[in-house]
């Protein structure tokens, strides 16, 4: 462009409303997003809550939390409850002027800023003078002290927003001395009176021994429950339910469930791609399992209900060999790669290669063989690193480093005849696997020891074995395309040959909907034989072109396109759930420290009800904790809450899997979700995992 053109459009560019609207960064859906107020629990309305503390509600205690945190392994569950007017001292102490910190932790969760805007209202409500102060990049930001104070105008810009981009966020973990005294540091030189932390199972964790560690202080650590995977999950040993998702997990399965829903779509009309859907989630298969129900994609496979697998099979024949199969329970990835083809193979049966599979990304960590290896090497891992100055990424950089050192662990085991973490068995099967997934597996684990599922082409692991043994059964004769009946009589009789007498020497099903090719006939050369055979042509004839037109209508070829559903949908602007939700769990925590509560997790009840039944509580958290194998060794940790395959949600899924597959002529049972939009009520309103399990509740409670 020339200069004075250029000079034209920058003059256009400044003067012009209508172009200055159109090419602003601020539109219509940002303007209602921003200036929308969610609805807040009843509770809430009157300006003063109190906490009421109940015994209704019952932990197993694990031994080692009471150790380590003393001072709060004793917290109740507290009801918020409306405090009335007010008066005196009471109003006082709650006025007061208080700082308070917030830290967001982890991965983005759709709904974050709007936990903020809750705390933010509701302190400068209580007293304009209380400063909020947010941490930078994470809990790194507390160690650091790296913070900005939150005024109105960075508030109000981020409310309804998604991401996290107010503060943002990072992974970093709160587990030294040192970090512990640094981040003391830092509550002690901002005074604050509270730090709220706003994550996943490993932050709440953080949050827990923060409570303990600054208990003397009078720091008061709450924490929130966010993350998209939904694994926070808060039952009473009695299985009462006090949390039933975290905020964040609704929008990110919606925005999932629409881009798949569009695949399901175009996959039915194009009618030539199997579409390979990995969705986000760690380790357990919620996302799935709500994507599941959004979309009734042709096959979604749930974490949970591969690990609950037994081969029936196995054991009648252990019993009978009179020696226990271990094998037998759990799914062993050979034997998934199968029940997905059985589905691939039938689809194509009646005319339909192609469809939509949704895979949780961290199914690995349910297959049997897959998770001994990643146990065994998060412990060689952290073995070696707490005995080397390096760690073992550092001093084996390479791949072939990696795989030497597993080598010469499996040597020492031989020639010394101990028995070691690493034997010459696991490096034989680790050898067996392809390179990129060794990879994988050895690949860096997170701040908090855990395995770094999104970076590991789970799809290509599972695919490939899919595709493997989908060759075998095509040489076998058995995976075939079916061909419509109408379509093979209207080809031949197109030629004047008759479709009676051909079709009982092409087809195994003669006479069905959709016509399969008989196994013997797997190439023109087979096809000719069975023609001569039955006497249609002689041996000196060729092939009548319609009925090779027909045979090759019948040979498929699988073709995949994949897709990873993760990082898309974190970050999409959150659903209404998510907007009200997440703020009245702002409004929830402020509530907890303005009552003087300490190591509790904000959390809302009922969230499975209508908005009018919903109740705003604190969850000790200290209770909660249980032991589990962390960068190889036993660690205190928040339980994360699997897929529960007994619960009344996944047996109707399991119950439709059949329908969904759609392995029979005609159309297939695709659900449209639709996109999420923050105006109107085009999207359903709260999880259909939450409404299905209440359904069915109320169905059973009803009866008896
Ligand atoms: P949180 O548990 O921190 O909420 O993060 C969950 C998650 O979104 C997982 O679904 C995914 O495996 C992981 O984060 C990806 O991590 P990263 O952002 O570090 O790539």
């Amino acid at each position: 462009m020339k200069g004075e053109e250029r000079v034209k459009f920058a003059n256009l560019l400044e003067k012009n409303p209508g172009i200055q609207k159109v090419t602003s960064n601020v539109n219509h859906e940002l303007v209602t997003r921003r200036r929308n107020m969610p609805s807040i629990c009843k509770v809430f309305l009157s300006g003063f809550t109190k906490l009421e503390g109940t015994d209704e509600f019952v932990f197993e205690i694990n031994s080692e939390a009471k150790i380590r945190l003393p001072d709060i392994i004793g917290n109740r569950v507290q009801f918020v409850e409306d405090a009335g007017s007010l008066e005196g001292f009471s109003r006082n102490l709650y006025c007061k002027k208080r700082n308070i910190g917030i830290v967001f932790s982890g991965g983005p969760a759709p709904g974050g800023h709007n936990v903020i805007a809750g705390i933010y209202d509701a302190a400068k409500k209580a007293n304009h003078e209380s400063a909020i102060y947010g941490f930078l990049l994470g809990p790194e930001g507390i160690v650091e002290n790296e913070h900005i104070e939150l005024n109105g105008d960075i508030v109000d810009a981020y409310r309804n927003l998604g991401g996290f981009g107010m503060i943002k966020t990072g992974r970093a973990k709160i587990d030294s001395k040192t970090k512990m005294n640094l981040s003391r540091e830092t509550c002690k030189k901002l005074n604050l009176d509270a730090l709220v932390i706003i994550g996943g199972d490993d932050s709440n964790t953080n949050a827990a021994f923060l409570a303990q560690d600054m208990y003397n202080d009078g720091v008061q650590i709450i924490g929130v429950p966010k993350t998209i995977d939904g694994d926070i999950q808060v039952r009473d040993s009695k299985g009462k339910v006090l949390c039933a998702i975290s905020f964040g997990f609704h929008t990110a399965a919606l925005a999932f469930a629409n881009s798949i829903s569009n695949l399901c779509t175009d996959s039915s009309s194009d009618v030539k791609y199997w579409h390979i859907c990995k969705v986000m989630g760690r380790v357990a298969s919620h996302l799935a399992l709500e994507v599941a129900l959004q979309t009734h994609a042709n096959i979604t496979l749930i974490g949970e209900d591969l690990a609950d697998y037994t081969d029936l099979r196995r054991i009648e024949k252990a019993i009978k060999d009179g020696s226990p199969d271990y094998t037998a329970y759990g799914m062993t990835l050979r034997h998934l790669s199968r029940v997905i083809c059985d589905g691939i193979v039938r689809r194509a049966a009646v005319g339909k290669n192609y469809g939509v599979m949704v895979i949780p990304e961290g199914i690995l960590e349910f297959i049997n063989e897959i998770q001994v290896f990643i146990i065994k090497l998060n412990t060689i891992i952290a073995q070696y690193n707490s005995t080397h100055d390096n760690d073992f990424h550092t001093n084996f950089p390479l791949l072939e480093d990696k795989l030497e050192y597993l080598r010469r662990l499996a040597k020492t085991s031989r020639e010394e005849g101990t028995f070691t973490i690493w034997n010459t068995r696991d490096d034989d099967l680790f050898n067996d696997i392809p390179a990129f997934f060794q990879e994988g597996l050895l690949m860096e684990r997170d701040s908090h020891g855990n395995f770094q599922f999104s970076q590991v082409e789970t799809d290509k692991v599972l695919m490939g074995l899919v595709k493997n043994y989908l060759d075998i059964l095509k040489e076998k004769g058995q995976y075939k395309i079916g061909v419509s009946e109408t379509f093979y009589r209207k080809t031949l009789e197109k030629s004047n040959l008759n479709p009676d007498l051909l079709g009982p020497v092409l087809f195994r099903n003669y006479g069905s909907e959709f016509l399969i090719v008989k196994e013997t006939i797997t190439s023109v050369k087979t096809l000719k034989q069975a023609l001569v055979k039955d006497g249609i042509i002689q041996e000196n004839d060729s092939i009548p072109a319609e009925a090779e037109k027909i045979f090759k209508k019948s040979i498929p070829s699988f073709k995949t396109q994949v897709h990873f559903y993760g990082y898309d949908g974190r970050g999409n602007d959150p659903s209404g759930f998510d907007c009200v939700y997440a703020y009245n769990l702002g409004l929830t925590a402020f509530s907890l420290i303005a009552n003087g509560s300490t190591g509790q997790m904000a959390a809302i009840k009922n969230l499975e009800k209508e908005f009018d039944f919903w109740e705003p509580i604190g969850i000790p958290i200290a209770p909660l904790m249980h032991i589990e194998e962390r960068k190889g060794k036993p660690e205190l940790v928040l339980e994360k809450t699997l897929v529960d395959v007994n619960s009344p949600c996944f047996q109707i899924v399991k119950a439709l899997r059949e329908k969904w597959l759609g392995a029979f002529p005609g159309e297939d049972d695709y659900r449209r979700p639709g996109p999420i939009r923050f105006v109107g009520k085009c999207e359903d309103e709260r999880p259909l995992t939450f409404v299905l399990n209440e359904l069915v509740k109320n169905s059973w409670d009803l009866k008896h």
